[in-house]
């Protein structure tokens, strides 16, 4: 390292000899040496590297300083607007075949690759140096990981998102494994936005826990400590038997300040974050979740300390906290939102004013422009997003601090579908739920992956784009993980985007509340269900208190009736879709199809019985009941 020594910028070459660890000073000399930057600067989060950071930020181009103070804007290059699935690939032992599902490349060759790529890729840059801890201090969920980075927006991204961990790194011990990531958004254009995209590449080393991501600034792509350190994970629990979730977990307060957490997952855009930030409920975290089995039951953290989420549609109805972390002052990072002249930013769906003209992702905007295929630029892109510390947030539950996690009890599956499922509903047993929820999730198109396609898109557990093991054996993970709990969390699916013929939507979207006041109620023995061929389902008479309560709404009957409908023809098309996938995937569980098979037989027996579309009145009668009916309040 010595010979590098005049490239560290103030006391950076001490603070890295500080470390003891000689894996981790070879890592960051080799990587030192290939990308040649001009300067290293050691980023430990004192309050002064954490100014140091936003200043160079904006200094260097890649973020501008809106009107609001600590505010500022980053764009992301018109054509790195989401995740690169195609780009996205994990290197694999020769002879290891991950299937179709999954992209992948020989080892060998994609290391070759890479590391040409990456010669003197930070030319005349500086390399930030940067200690990260996934997950709460002193716990066993938690990794620590090395951030090596030439976008000083990466790593302010990251000082709001990850806890610091440099004091980790100074721990002298035998054994330690630590993820690695090595960022560079490579050669900038004018606007500070990665230029040469065609040489876009994020490689996943599972055998190294390194993730190297080249000429591409979306913090998807970039960020190592969010979506690429998820794909390291699951690999890493899948050796060890825990799970690493693409998920939210929320605290449900539930009659006399009972808590209930439950963690969810729904692939991008459909409605995550805001069912993490549902106002007056619990907040520990909406992306990420590591899942550990202790003494027989479920524990969960929430890996990040702050949001990187999706901000269309945020205004003060329908996500009011939100909105208010967005519009007080304080570091917040808007990505890839319109930007006007006078420094203020809009966003589609925020409910004010567009200008009429300003700054966004595709360079100078005005109302009607188009791009060169004569495609409209709307003023913000469907996945611009906003950074921001999670404790910006009144409904941050302290316990999200918690280094043994929160208890959970119970799981929630959630995809954008117009006409399958209904709103709420609860699978018979853990096997039951794994299976034909989770496993058999899918969801209709969003703008969070490049090419989106118009198709219902199959994605188990929300987790498909971040699965560093086959899909069957990512299933058979969750079927062991459920052996060893004693008390198993129920699971449910929920669907907020289910529509009428006319393409209306049936439910509002605060409407969801309600079902995690139902589902809090289940998970705790205190509300009936009727049963129905895939699950069951909740009754009118506590849906109608529900919604009084909660919401002060009347629910109708008749909208009870639309949105609870048994729908067979669509139920049983989807078991044909899964069945044909699950085919095809070479490792799937023979359990998988033996729960599909059932399902379908129970449909088609009422089918018969009941024609194709059935009220769930018409269930009451064969009603089974479940569970105790105490207190509810
Ligand atoms: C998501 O799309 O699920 C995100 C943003 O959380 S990304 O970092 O792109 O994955
Ligand atoms: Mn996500």
């Amino acid at each position: 390292m010595k010979h590098l020594r005049e490239k560290f910028l103030e006391n950076s070459y001490e603070r890295l000899m500080k470390i003891r660890s000689a894996d981790v000073c070879k890592f960051i000399e080799k990587y030192a040496e290939l990308c040649n930057p001009r300067n290293i600067y050691v980023n430990i989060g004192t309050p002064e590297d954490i100014e140091y950071i936003r200043k160079k930020a904006i200094e260097d181009g890649e973020e501008i300083k809106l009107k609001m103070e600590g505010h500022t804007v980053h764009f992301d290059g018109y054509y790195d607007q989401a995740r690169d699935r195609k780009n996205t690939k994990f290197l694999l032992p020769a002879g290891v075949d991950y299937g179709k599902y999954i992209e992948w490349i020989e080892r060998d060759e994609g290391l070759i690759e890479i590391h040409e790529l990456m010669k003197d890729i930070m030319k005349d840059k500086i390399l930030y140096v940067c200690f990260y801890m996934l997950g709460p201090a002193n716990s066993e969920f938690s990794i620590p990981c090395i951030q090596l980075t030439d976008s000083a927006y990466v790593v302010h991204s990251e000082n709001i998102l990850y806890r610091q961990g440099y004091e980790e790194f100074l721990k002298e011990r035998k054994k330690f494994t630590f993820f690695k990531f090595i960022h560079s958004a490579g050669e900038l254009d004018e606007r500070k936005t990665s230029k040469n995209i065609d040489k876009r590449r994020v490689y996943i080393d599972l055998l190294d826990n390194t993730v190297y991501s080249i000429n591409t600034q979306y913090g998807g792509n970039s960020i190592g400590l969010k979506k690429l350190s998820l794909r390291l994970a699951i690999y890493k629990a899948s050796k060890e038997g825990w799970l690493a979730e693409h998920m939210l977990i929320i605290g449900i307060n539930g009659p006399k300040k009972r808590v209930t957490y439950f963690t969810g997952a729904f692939p991008s855009l459909c409605g995550k974050t805001s069912t993490a930030m549902m106002p007056d409920e619990r907040l520990i975290g909406d992306d990420i979740a590591y899942l550990r089995s202790k003494k027989g039951k479920i524990y969960a953290v929430n890996i990040e300390k702050g949001m990187f989420g999706i901000i269309e549609g945020i205004n003060p109805s329908d996500d009011p906290l939100i909105h208010k972390g967005l519009t007080t002052p304080g570091d917040v990072i808007f990505s890839n939102v319109l930007m006007s002249e006078d420094g203020e930013v809009y966003w589609v769906g925020s409910g004010r004013d567009c200008p009429e003209k300003g700054i966004n992702y595709s360079g100078e905007w005005y109302k009607g422009k188009k791009d060169e295929k004569g495609k409209d630029i709307p003023p913000s892109h469907p996945n611009a997003r906003f950074t921001i510390s999670l404790r910006a947030f009144e409904n941050l539950d302290p316990k999200f601090e918690d280094p043994n996690g929160v208890p959970i009890e119970g799981i929630v599956y959630g995809g954008r579908d117009s006409d399958t499922w209904v709103p709420v509903e609860e699978a018979f047993n853990w096997v039951h739920g794994i299976i034909t929820k989770g496993a058999c999730l899918e969801s209709e198109p969003t703008a969070a992956v490049l090419e989106a396609t118009s198709q219902r898109e199959f994605n188990p557990m929300s987790n498909l784009d971040f699965l560093s093991v086959t899909i069957g054996r990512y299933i058979k993970m969750y079927l062991d993980f459920g052996k060893k709990l004693r008390k198993k969390p129920k699971i449910f699916s929920v669907n907020y985007f289910l529509r009428d013929k006319d393409g209306k939507f049936l439910n509002e979207k605060v409407d969801k509340k309600v079902w995690y006041k139902w589902m809090e109620l289940r998970v705790n023995n205190e509300v009936d269900a009727i049963k129905t061929p895939t699950g069951y389902i909740p009754k009118y008479e506590d849906l109608k208190r529900l919604f009084k309560k909660v919401l002060n709404k009347d629910y109708k009957e008749e909208d009870y009736v639309k949105q609870f409908t048994i729908r067979i023809p669509e139920q049983l098309r989807k078991i044909e879709r899964m069945m044909e996938i699950y085919k095809e995937i070479k490792d799937t569980p023979e359990v998988l199809f033996d729960v599909l098979q059932r399902q379908r037989r129970r449909l088609l027996k009422l089918q018969r019985k009941k024609g194709d579309y059935i009220s769930p009145f018409e269930l009451y009668e064969i009603n089974v009941f479940q569970g105790t009916k105490k207190s509810f309040n």
